[in-house]
């Protein structure tokens, strides 16, 4: 993480604030010294550590900071819910490395902004929920404050780590604490609870500036053993049909051309996990993701790069991976790369654990690789290529199909072509069959331009993901929604417009959570619990702020608006309306979704 100019070191930026001089006698005479407060030493903390952009929403008693921080030059980009400010500082933590913060008011505020926060813990995104907060006194005797809350102990099991200020003196301390929280080993999200009492404490403006950190390597790097590459190496060298699978820790790492390197260097296939797609181009001739359910059965030796044997990829075990049962082992050795210790055997025998950074260890697995490591056997190559093509020409015949009303594929074909047209545009996408469809049908070119949600499968990413990729690269957003998952974070494309950002919101309307044919079983006249208002103007929302609004029907209708939105940057939502019969119940995890027995 960079830090920002050096001149800024050592002084903080002094509010100058009258005080009484008591050395001139008990005259009123009143002398103008340089004071610094809360607000100024938090501002200066953050801009010292090189934060650059805070996402929050602003009410007490963080109102005044909100103001002074855009003042002293920093972003502010305010929301109008703070669980989609959250969202956007933990995928601007993903995408830069650096911890994201969202600022929240006290109690209500702060639990709006709590579940982006534990959403950031488990996908290993950095970030920093900083909330204002209540009169400890008053809280911790149950008095009855506005907004009483006791955050800190609420933060703290849903947080990697959760600190409490209540001295100016101590701001630096606890900004410094929470950015090492953030980024050091496996990120995370990290609270920092502010009382509001603090920010108007004053103290001097030099001894201020002196009490701040500039932390020094907060993401230390963290080198793999000897033994323990030769481990791996040793196990991949010996397989008969290995196979890497690469995760968005790996595309966290920001070691592209290094991972490049060792999958081309092996020759060995790979599957992206769905936010590391991209990491290498999706059309690169090594993917397997198009022969997924053949590989992973077959495979004897797995390299996990940054990612996790956790549902996402079942476990490690049962018929995924050619188990006999839902449970049994299918018999592959796992090597992986992660740098949490304690990641290894979470779900199966992990042979060769490889505790580092991403970076450290797929350069000390280069360096053990030379001219003469072996190609994976051609059986096994030509095994995969023969399934991907198979699969590709089936879903190529499947693309070129124009039904109509429009479905998923027909409408996915477009936003296809369109991300191949600009490889530079950050695909947001969420939603279940949006979701599935999107992922599988829509190729990646370059790392970290696919965001998603991630671990949890959380619905309510969406603009505030798309919000902070366009604020954070200035590229053009794509957001690919689920009309269900994009009513989760709606309102937000008022805040699009407001900050005049170059996204794209395409809904792939199907009246419904998952499609929207449903009937109300008892035939009364409530609708069916899944099913939405039929034939939503949705893009009259975003007409609503001065963006473009735009209704489609046909693939014809959504390429033109794309394509249009695209060369004028303006805040577009199209609603793409799709056929309602269109989707699958919880899209491809139907699996995981108990129901009743037929009767
Ligand atoms: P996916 O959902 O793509 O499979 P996961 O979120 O399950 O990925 O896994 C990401 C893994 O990457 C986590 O176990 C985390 O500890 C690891 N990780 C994150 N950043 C780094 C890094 N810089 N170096 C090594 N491992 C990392
Ligand atoms: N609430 C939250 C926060 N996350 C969730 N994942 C869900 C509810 C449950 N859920 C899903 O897992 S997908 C989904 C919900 C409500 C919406 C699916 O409908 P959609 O997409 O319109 O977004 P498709 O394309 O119609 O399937």
């Amino acid at each position: 993480m960079e830090s920002i100019t050096a001149a800024r070191k050592g002084t903080a930026s002094a509010a100058t604030v009258a005080v009484p001089d008591i050395t001139s006698g008990g005259q009123a005479d009143v002398q103008a010294r340089q004071e610094t407060d809360g607000f100024h030493l938090l501002i200066d903390a953050l801009r010292l550590n090189g934060i650059d952009t805070i996402f929050g929403l602003p009410g007490i008693p963080i109102t005044d900071l909100t103001r002074k921080a855009q003042a002293a030059g920093l972003r502010v980009i305010s929301f109008r819910h703070e669980q989609n400010a959250g969202y956007a500082a933990s995928i601007a933590g993903f995408m830069t490395g650096k911890p994201g913060i969202c600022l929240t008011v006290s109690a209500p505020g702060f639990l709006n902004g709590l579940t982006a926060l534990a959403n950031a813990t488990t996908n290993c995104f950095p970030m920093i929920l900083i909330s204002g907060s209540s009169e400890r006194e008053v809280v911790d005797l149950s008095q009855g404050d506005y907004e009483e809350m006791d955050q800190l102990a609420i933060a703290r099991p849903l947080a990697k780590a959760a600190f409490r200020v209540l001295h100016a003196e101590d701001i630096g301390v606890g900004v410094a604490r929470a950015i090492r929280a953030a980024v050091s080993g496996r990120p995370g999200g990290v609270y920092l609870d502010l009382p509001a009492k603090l920010f108007p404490q004053t103290m001097d403006a030099e001894a201020g500036g002196k009490s701040l950190i500039e932390v020094v390597d907060p993401a230390p790097r963290q080198i793999p053993s000897g033994e323990a590459v030769q481990r791996a190496l040793e196990l991949l060298k010996g397989a008969a049909k290995p196979l890497i699978i690469l995760g968005k820790g790996a595309a966290y790492a920001q070691a592209d051309a290094d991972i490049r390197t060792l999958v081309e260097k092996t020759g060995i296939p790979y599957l992206p996990m769905s936010m590391a797609k991209g990491l290498l181009p999706d059309t690169h001739e090594q993917s397997a993701a198009a022969a997924r359910s053949y590989v992973l059965p077959e495979a004897d030796v797995v390299m996990l790069i940054g990612a996790r044997l956790n549902w996402l990829l079942s476990h490690g075990k049962g018929k995924t991976w050619g188990g006999k049962t839902s449970r049994e082992w299918g018999g592959q050795k796992f090597i992986q790369v992660d740098i949490s210790p304690q990641e290894a055997d979470s779900n199966v025998r992990i042979d060769a654990p490889v505790v580092g950074d991403i970076g450290s260890c797929v350069s000390a697995m280069l360096a053990g690789i030379d001219a003469k490591w072996p190609k994976p056997p051609a059986e096994w190559l030509n095994a995969i290529a023969e399934r991907k093509s198979r699969n590709i020409t089936k879903m190529a015949e499947t693309l070129a199909k124009n039904p109509t009303p429009m479905n998923f594929h027909s409408a996915l074909n477009v936003v296809r072509d369109i991300i191949k047209a600009n490889p530079d545009a950050i695909l947001v996408n969420e939603g279940a069959n949006a979701l599935d469809f999107t992922r599988s049908i829509v190729d990646m070119y370059k790392p970290r331009k696919r965001l998603d949600v991630g671990t949890w499968g959380v619905m309510g990413i969406g603009m505030g993901f798309a919000i902070a990729a366009a604020v954070v690269s200035g590229e053009q957003v794509i957001a690919v929604e689920g009309d269900s998952a994009f009513g989760f974070s709606g309102m937000e494309v008022e805040t699009i417009c407001r900050y005049k950002l170059p996204v794209c919101v395409v809904i792939l309307n199907n009246n419904g959570v998952y499609r929207g044919d449903e009937v109300n079983v008892t035939g009364g006249r409530d609708p069916a619990p899944l099913g939405f208002t039929k034939d939503a103007r949705y893009e009259k929302l975003m007409e609503a702020f001065g963006g473009v609004g735009v209704h489609v029907t046909t693939p014809g209708e959504l390429r033109e608006a794309m394509e249009v939105a695209i060369r004028s940057h303006k805040p577009t939502l199209i609603n793409a309306l799709i056929d309602e019969k269109a989707g699958t119940e919880s899209g491809r995890i139907t699996g995981l979704n108990p129901t009743a027995k037929k009767t």
